[in-house]
């Protein structure tokens, strides 16, 4: 089964998120499809990669496949959970990758629109970071992509209400690049990734990484690490993350002990 759908239009690749049934929630499968389809692009000389999702769509991605989350007492977003390494991917890669958005946001999709290079959304786009609805602690590289693009004020009442970022909120703060009509909004990012291939593919691959590395290089003692860690740990231990979880599948709202 196929949970996305690429093309090849000169130097550009495209590749469109296509599960609607679960509005492209980023379960293992759908991510395996596009960590794959990143590296195909690179194999053939693809200089620039537009991500999507088909137009018209209510949904962007509604995140982290809340049904792979696993139970009580193991690290939800470890490091080789399908959402980090398709992150990783995504920053890692050599072209740049331009977030082409319509309809809504949610939770890690939020990181992976944050995660690509450039990001063209269209006035009905909403972003929301709901690991709070869900009783999961957030981990630290994640935290560290949402940080390098929202400022901090604004980070702390995403994470903290889980409630959308409008579109007008996300140019105005910088963290998205521009705002086009859905008529327009193909054309215009197909024009950028065009106009991006015609230049040396050498220098932006290596400029992006150079930048991915700066902006990544915070130094973290063990023992700092180890501590986030282990507060991490006391969340995903919890009675709040069961419940958390345990309710978005029995489709109720939570009600969080706090223990
Ligand atoms: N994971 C798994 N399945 C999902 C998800 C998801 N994130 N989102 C939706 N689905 C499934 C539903 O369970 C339905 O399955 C189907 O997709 C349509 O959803 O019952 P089934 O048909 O088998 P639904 O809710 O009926 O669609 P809408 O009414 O159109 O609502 C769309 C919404 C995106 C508003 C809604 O589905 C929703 O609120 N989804 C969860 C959004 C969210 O909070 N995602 C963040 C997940 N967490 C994270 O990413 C992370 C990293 N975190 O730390 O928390
Ligand atoms: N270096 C050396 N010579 C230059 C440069 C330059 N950056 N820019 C212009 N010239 C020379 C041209 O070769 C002409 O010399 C003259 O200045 C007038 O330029 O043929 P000559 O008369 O002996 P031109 O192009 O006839 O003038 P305009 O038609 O008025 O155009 C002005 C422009 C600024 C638009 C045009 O010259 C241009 O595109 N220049 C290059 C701009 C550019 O890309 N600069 C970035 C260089 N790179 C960097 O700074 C860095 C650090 N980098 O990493 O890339």
């Amino acid at each position: 089964m196929s949970f996305i759908k690429t093309e090849q239009r000169g130097y550009t690749g495209v590749i469109t998120l296509d599960h609607s049934e679960k509005r492209n929630a980023l379960s293992e499968a759908l991510v395996h499809e596009l960590v794959e389809a990143l590296e195909t692009f690179q194999k053939q000389n693809v200089r620039a990669v537009i991500l999507r999702a088909r137009p018209g769509v209510k949904v962007w991605s509604a995140g982290h496949d809340v049904s792979e989350l696993p139970g009580r007492g193991r690290d939800p977003l470890g490091w080789n959970d399908p959402l980090r390494i398709l992150i990783r991917t995504i920053q890692e890669c050599p072209m740049p990758v331009i977030g082409m958005i319509e309809g809504s946001v949610w939770g890690g999709a939020c990181e992976v629109a944050m995660a690509c290079d450039i990001l063209v959304i269209t006035p009905e786009v909403t972003f929301a970071i709901t690991p709070a609805k869900l009783g999961v602690p957030y981990n630290i590289g994640g935290l560290l992509t949402l940080l390098n693009m929202i400022p901090l004020p604004i980070m702390k009442e995403m994470l903290f209400t889980a409630e959308p970022l409008s579109s007008d909120q996300a140019f105005n703060l910088g963290i998205v690049n521009y705002i086009k009509p859905a008529g327009d909004i193909e054309d215009f990012v197909l024009g950028m990734a065009e106009r991006i291939a015609t230049n040396s593919p050498l220098s932006i691959g290596v400029m992006k990484d150079a930048l991915r590395l700066l902006s990544s290089a915070h130094s973290v003692t063990p023992e700092l690490f180890e501590r986030i860690q282990g507060m991490r740990r006391i969340v995903y231990d919890s009675e709040d993350y069961q419940e958390g979880v345990r309710a978005f599948r029995e489709k109720r709202r939570p009600s969080f002990p706090g223990k």
